[in-house]
Formats: structure tokens, C-alpha cells, sequence
């Protein structure tokens, strides 16, 4: 029997309803597979904890999270906390700290789904996003000087460095050579504006692509590519942008594939010293939390990528096809998506299939 220590934090908002939706999943998969057990262990780590106790999660929190095998993670993010309070007390000590530095995000229209582009098909939106998740414009250099008086400066800086810029393209060319839809992989810049940080991502873009001549590399500016994932999204297949542009550009791509309740991503370190994390793209959403109307498939298929990167592969592909066949019948589905069901009731339908297949 393979076991899986599995931390748990649902976190804030509809992270607190989709998560358990994911628990479930798992404990279907558990009991069909017969020689897989995931145990977990839930942190109640978030903005009541902070407005409890003055912290987002307790001082040994990535202490006691680095024994884990993985994590899954709701939302962050609660009206009553500042959000920057939020996302640096929880998520993103998290990312740095345990060197998560690929967030990957797929962006895939499924059959059954209605996305919003006319004349595009499952055929034509089926591509990765590869977010660099450590520094960049999130790296938190900067600061601000005679504050609250009429001469208040405030100072950001985006910081890139050689070891991440250059691991995070690389890691995209090799996933762009393996996935070889179309072995095409487009760097995201905006070199022309950005002439310190971003001319260094475009030539080391380039030099590592001098290592991969089977890929077909191409630099495109974000605001480019922003008009291209509504015009042409079957011109990409895996795409590389640093931490702010490619944060940006996914809560689009969401919106082409149908709805940013679907969107999954996985927070990897992929030499696996630490554990890596799974979260659904979409945040803690206060406008419906409480209802019971979040769709929890982003978290599902988050999962999915979990199971993907512990090895279980057959097990993620049961997860898969389950999801996938629930959009396909469309007769279990949450509001975002012109349906009228809980989001328990589409973990519920997610289930019986898991126990079907
Ligand atoms: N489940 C993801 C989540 O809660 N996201 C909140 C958020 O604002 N994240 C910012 C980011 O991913 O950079």
C-alpha cells in the first residue's frame, strides 16, 4: 500500500468549499484503487487566523509543512485583510521558501464547455502556461519613504536573476520538446518598455533556446499576446512569462477556456527537496463564498496534477476522465458555467464516475 501525507489548507472564501470537494476525490480514488491511501492533515491557516492570533499561519507553519509529501491549497484572501497582508503571510512564503519555482498552468478548453470565443473549439485552446513563481515583479524589493506627506515616494523593483530566469526558460523548452503538440514555446516579454530586466530575459531566452534548435522559439510582448490568446489561442502550446505577466495572462487564459472556476495549477519544485503545492487559479472570491455555488473542477483537476507529479498517473487519469465527463454530460454544473448546481453536487457527479471508472 503506497501512502501519501497529504497537508491540507483550505485557506479563505470558496477555498474553505471546493477544497473538501478535492478531499473526496481522493478518498473515491483510495477506495477503487486498493493500493493507494492518501492521509491528510488540515491547517486552519488563513485571514481568521491572522485576525485571531496576528499571523497568517504560526511561526513553525513552513516547518511543519516541509514533511509533507504535498500540499493542497483553497484561496487566499478575505475582505477584512489587506490582500498584500494576505498573499505574503501564507502563499507566497510558501512558494519561495520551498523553491516552487514552476507554477504551471494549463489552459485547455474541454469538450462540453462553451467558452467565450466564437470559432474556437477544444481543438484550437489546448496550451501550458509556465509562470515563473520566485522573483520577478514578486519579489518584494522596494519601499516607501515620507509616507503620508505630499512628497510620499513608493519604489517597486523587479528583480531577475540569472539562476531563476534561466531554470524557469529551461524547464519551458524541455516541456515544449516533450509535450510536442507543436514544440513551439513563446517567451513573454515587454523588452521594449522593460530595458534593463526584460532585454536580460530576452537574450537569455535566447541563449538557452540555442539548446533546444527543436523547438521553435519566438519572444512575443505581453500586450501581444494578450490580443493573441483572444485571436489565435491555437498559435501557443507552451508559453514562459515571469511571475507578473504570466499571473496576468492565465486569469485570461481561464476566461477562454471557459471559466476561471476550471483553471488548475501546481506549484512545483521539481527536484522535489521540498514539497510542491496545488491550488486552483482562481482566489477566494468573497462575492460568492457562503453560497455553495463555487465550482470546485479547478481544485479537481488540480489534484489531478498532483496525482500527475507523485507518479500516480493511472489514478490521475481516472480524475481526468471523470472531470471530463461531467462537463461533457453538462447535466451537473455550477452557475459560472449557466448551470444551477452546488459544488457538491459536481464533486458528488465527479465521484460516482471516479467509482464507476
Ligand atoms: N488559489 C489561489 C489564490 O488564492 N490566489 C490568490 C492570489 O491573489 N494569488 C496571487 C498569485 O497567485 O500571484
Amino acid at each position: 500500500m503506497k501512502r501519501y501525507h497529504i497537508a491540507v489548507i483550505p485557506g479563505d472564501g470558496i477555498g474553505k468549499e471546493v477544497v473538501p470537494e478535492g478531499l473526496k476525490a481522493l478518498k473515491a480514488i483510495a477506495e477503487c484503487h486498493g493500493g493507494l491511501d492518501f492521509q491528510f492533515e488540515e491547517f486552519p491557516w488563513g485571514c481568521e487566523y491572522y485576525l485571531k492570533t496576528g499571523s497568517m499561519m504560526p511561526q513553525d507553519g513552513l516547518d511543519i509543512l516541509k514533511n509533507y509529501d504535498a500540499i493542497l491549497f483553497g484561496a487566499v484572501g478575505s475582505p477584512g485583510v489587506p490582500d498584500y497582508i494576505s498573499l505574503w503571510g501564507l502563499l507566497l512564503p510558501i512558494r519561495k521558501t520551498f523553491d516552487q519555482y514552476v507554477n504551471l498552468r494549463p489552459i485547455q478548453l474541454l469538450p462540453g464547455v462553451s467558452g467565450p470565443l466564437r470559432d474556437k473549439g477544444p481543438e484550437d485552446i489546448d496550451f501550458v502556461v509556465v509562470r515563473e513563481n520566485t522573483e520577478g515583479e514578486y519579489a518584494g524589493a522596494g519601499g516607501r519613504i515620507h509616507v503620508g506627506t505630499s512628497y510620499e515616494v513608493a519604489l517597486q523593483t523587479g528583480v531577475f536573476t540569472r539562476h531563476a530566469t534561466e531554470r524557469i526558460i529551461r524547464y519551458a523548452f524541455e516541456l515544449a520538446r516533450e509535450r510536442g503538440r507543436r514544440k513551439r514555446l513563446t517567451g513573454i516579454t515587454k523588452s521594449n518598455a522593460w530595458n534593463y530586466g526584460m532585454v536580460f530575459w530576452d537574450e537569455v531566452f535566447k541563449e538557452v533556446g540555442r539548446d533546444f534548435p527543436d523547438v521553435e522559439a519566438r519572444l512575443m510582448h505581453v500586450d501581444a499576446a494578450a490580443m493573441m490568446f483572444v485571436l489565435h489561442p491555437e498559435e501557443f502550446d507552451v508559453v514562459v512569462g515571469s511571475n507578473l505577466f504570466a499571473d496576468i495572462l492565465t486569469d485570461l487564459g481561464a476566461a477562454i477556456q471557459g471559466s476561471l472556476g476550471l483553471a488548475p495549477s501546481a506549484n512545483i519544485n521539481p527536484e522535489r527537496k521540498f514539497p510542491s503545492l496545488f491550488e486552483p487559479t482562481h482566489g477566494s472570491a468573497p462575492d460568492i463564498a457562503g453560497k455553495g455555488i463555487a465550482n470546485p473542477i479547478g481544485t479537481l483537476w488540480s489534484i489531478k496534477m498532483m496525482l500527475d507529479f507523485l507518479g500516480e498517473a493511472e489514478a490521475a487519469d481516472v480524475l481526468m476522465n471523470a472531470i471530463k465527463q461531467v462537463l461533457l454530460e453538462g447535466k451537473v454544473r455550477t452557475p459560472d458555467l449557466g448551470g444551477t448546481s452546488t459544488t457538491q453536487e459536481v464533486g458528488g457527479a465527479v465521484c460516482r464516475l471516479i467509482k464507476k471508472g
